[in-house]
């Protein structure tokens, strides 16, 4: 992709939300040593794709439309492959019936990057999309992915925050108003102007947006991550105003619950009270 009209992106972990209605009635009428073989089961499987080149964080969701919450990262597409083979085999999976997934890749936008590139390029004695031309066009984007401002964002662990929001949007593509049609330099100044917004946020929230076209219904997971639930409100209202949402923002259904730790499984599975989020042990792959 190096037409000048689009805008480049980089790409890090490949996520898979899965989201499940859990079956509590039918559990609660497991005797106690079942329910015990069954966790354990599933939490050593958990584990097994939490590592260096994967991630699993779990959550308890709030309202019907889903009860609980895995998401997944890997390094490549046969991981998330993988883990969804290693849930389905769980005992557990008995227990849990399929509302919800979605498959997207974390990205991160360039609209100003990318513009940068292309001046930059213009300046050079190269004739635009020959090989000569590409290549340093490959090497320039792929420099951003080590820059300190990128670098550090694309492999970045499962946010340990207590409350998470997920919802899918697209960027409209109506008749009347059509982002994609809209000149490369209006759209970076409205990215400009929502990441102002945004920031106004920085340390309260963390967001990871993860590109979903060709992989899933929307064009967009996003995932916020906050120690106070009202943050999510107040910040997704307050985009709200905001010309790239307001005018051009369609959003699907909003997913929102508590992350809790793997060694809380039992806690939630069993009803025991609500599932916290301890501090994390990564362990080893
Ligand atoms: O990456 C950056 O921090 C730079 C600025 C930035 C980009 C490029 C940014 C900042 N976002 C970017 C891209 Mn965002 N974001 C959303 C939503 O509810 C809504 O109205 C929309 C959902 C929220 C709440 C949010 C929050 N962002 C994007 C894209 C890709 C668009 C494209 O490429 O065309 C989408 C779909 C999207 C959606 N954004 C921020 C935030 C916050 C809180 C920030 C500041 C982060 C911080 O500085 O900590």
């Amino acid at each position: 992709m190096r037409h000048p009209n689009v805008p480049e992106s980089l790409e890090g972990w490949w996520i898979l939300h899965r989201m499940y209605s859990f079956d509590r009635i039918a559990w609660d009428r497991l005797d106690a040593g079942e329910r015990k073989e069954i966790v354990a089961e599933a939490v050593k499987a958990f584990e097994s794709l939490k590592h260096n080149d994967a991630d699993c964080g779990l959550a308890q969701l709030l309202g019907h439309k889903a009860d609980f919450m895995i998401t997944h990262y890997a390094r490549n597409y046969e991981g998330l492959a993988h883990a969804q083979i290693v849930v389905d085999k769980l005992r557990l999976s008995e227990y849990l019936m399929p509302a919800l997934s979605y498959v997207s890749v974390l990205e991160l936008g360039m609209y100003e990057a990318t513009a940068k590139i292309h001046a930059a390029l213009a300046q050079r004695e190269l004739k635009a999309n020959t090989p000569e031309w590409n290549a340093a066009f490959d090497e320039m984007v792929a420099e951003q992915g080590k820059s300190p401002h990128f670098g550090g964002r694309l492999w970045a662990r499962i946010p340990q925050r207590r409350y998470v929001c997920f919802y899918p949007m697209d960027k409209k593509r109506g008749e009347q108003v059509n982002w994609y049609t809209l000149p490369y330099e209006e759209r970076g100044r409205l990215m400009l102007d929502h990441g102002k917004i945004g920031r106004t946020y920085h340390g309260q929230v963390t967001q990871v947006i993860s590109g979903s076209i060709g992989f899933d219904q929307y064009e967009w997971g996003v995932d916020l991550y906050a120690d106070d639930p009202m943050v999510f409100k107040k910040l997704i209202y307050e985009m709200r105003f905001d010309e790239a949402s307001s005018k051009y923002g369609h959003f699907g259904d909003f997913y929102s619950g508590v992350q809790f730790s793997l060694d809380q499984l039992e806690t939630y599975l069993d009803g025991t009270g609500v599932p916290a989020l301890n501090a994390e042990v990564l362990q080893p792959a």
